[in-house]
């Protein structure tokens, strides 16, 4: 069979905020050829699968070398030879060699680089788009898109505490309005920013990063924009946000600003904005292990919004599980290297569509110009996907790819509205 495994070969390159990150190359004996960039969080939550990094003084401790090195000595002699069709059968092989739980022993980065790079050869050596390779004949949804045009929290060096403002373009009729929407609200809230004397350079996702007097401040930017764009906000565009909460949580209270709040006063503000925006999606509104808090966020605010679990859930299904028993969400984020395989992120994406919730593919904040998740989020029919704002190549790199499939395949309908339903 030509699809087996002729070679692997794995690279220290650099990610997006300039700090190494995992490449790997995999080469299949009929000469198909796979390529894969690991990318890296920031506001990663503390239930991820682990990161392997070299520590020392090289690249201020976040060198590769290691990772690349159990890649030539460890993985690649074990899965050269094996199938590279078989996506399970080389991710069950990944895990069992690493041993670990949590993957701390050869790193999540250090698997998902090679678990990426043999999907995108198995793809290739098919002749078919990796979408098409990982979801079959029922990938079929183009995704609406997430943009974070407002940069904050731990991504970026202003005095936002919320890290994420997101234009959702869901009333676009195609994924290329949708862009061409997002696109044209960005330069409308770049005037507004420059006539409000206020600064424009960008965030590390390519969301603009003024200091403002109050977050809330951030979504009349954003509504004064929509209109400016002459862009109808709710019928033709949402709003989501991600506060990354755990991020100003401290024992027991959410630091916002110089207030310090309860879980159930967070929640009455987040009921508050609801109310006021046109919020069609609340990711991380508190704290990674709040169960309590999530459930009484979920109780308040679940029919109304959708409630995305990033760093509660880390794509990890022992943890979407007990959400689904806890009624503690109604939507997952989702996020190849925080469990560490392909397959078993397809996995977490299963279980939560299968109990009803929805899922958002998303990027890391430290990213390449890697585009597996644009091609994971038409496989699996997400209907919606976040990947930053659209300056920064590393991000327009992902719309860029979904323009590009959407052109190329006219099978493939934008979800829209129907993404929120
Ligand atoms: C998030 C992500 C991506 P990071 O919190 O959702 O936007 O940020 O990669 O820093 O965890
Ligand atoms: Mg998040």
């Amino acid at each position: 069979m030509g699809d087996k495994i002729r070679a692997v070969a794995a690279y220290e390159i650099l990610d997006s905020r300039g700090n190494p990150t995992v490449a790997v190359c995999v080469e299949l004996e009929d000469g198909s050829v796979g390529l894969a960039r690991v990318p890296a969080g920031a506001s990663t939550g503390r239930h991820e699968a682990v990161e392997l990094r070299d520590g020392g003084r090289r690249y201020g401790g976040k060198g590769v070398r290691q990772a690349c090195d159990h890649i030539a000595r460890i993985i690649a002699p074990v899965v050269v030879g094996q199938s590279a069709s078989d996506q399970a059968g080389l991710d069950d092989t990944l895990i069992g060699l690493d041993g670990e739980d949590n993957k701390s022993h050869l790193g999540a980065n250090t698997l998902l680089g090679v678990s990426m790079a043999v999907a995108h050869a198995a793809a290739v050596s098919r002749g078919v788009p990796l979408y098409r390779h990982l979801g079959g004949q029922a990938a079929r949804i183009l995704p609406v898109p997430m943009l974070n045009v407002l940069n904050g929290g731990v991504h970026a060096d202003n005095n936002v505490d919320i890290q994420e403002f997101m234009l959702v373009p869901w009333g676009a009729p195609s994924f290329a309005e949708a862009v061409r929407m997002a696109s044209e609200t960005f330069m409308a809230l770049k005037a507004r920013l420059k006539a409000q004397g206020l600064s424009t350079a960008v965030g590390d996702e390519g969301g603009f990063a003024p200091n403002l007097g109050a977050d809330r401040e951030g979504l009349d930017l954003l509504m004064a924009a929509m209109e400016d764009a002459g862009v109808k906000p709710e019928r033709d565009m949402a709003i989501a946000l991600d506060p990354a909460a755990t991020e100003f949580y401290r024992e027991g209270q959410y630091h916002l600003g110089r207030r310090a709040l309860s879980a159930g006063q967070l929640i009455d503000w987040y009921e508050e904005l609801v109310g006021a925006y046109p919020i069609v999606s609340l990711e991380d509104g508190l704290a990674e292990d709040d169960w309590e808090g999530w459930q009484a966020l979920c109780h308040r605010l679940g029919h109304k919004v959708q409630l995305v679990g990033d760093d509660l859930f880390v794509t990890n299904p022992a943890r979407i599980r007990r959400g689904l028993q806890e009624h503690s969400a109604n939507a997952v984020l989702i996020k190849l290297n925080q469990i560490g395989t392909v397959t078993e992120t397809l996995a977490a994406v299963r279980l939560a569509q299968q109990a009803g919730w929805r899922t958002v593919i998303s990027h890391r904040s430290g990213e390449t110009e890697d585009t597996t998740i644009a091609d994971l989020a038409v496989a699996v029919n997400t209907g919606q996907i976040k990947t930053g704002s659209v300056t920064r190549s590393e991000r327009v790199a992902k719309y860029n790819r979904l323009l590009m499939m959407a052109a190329d395949d006219p099978g493939l309908q934008y979800a829209g509205r129907a993404a929120f339903a």
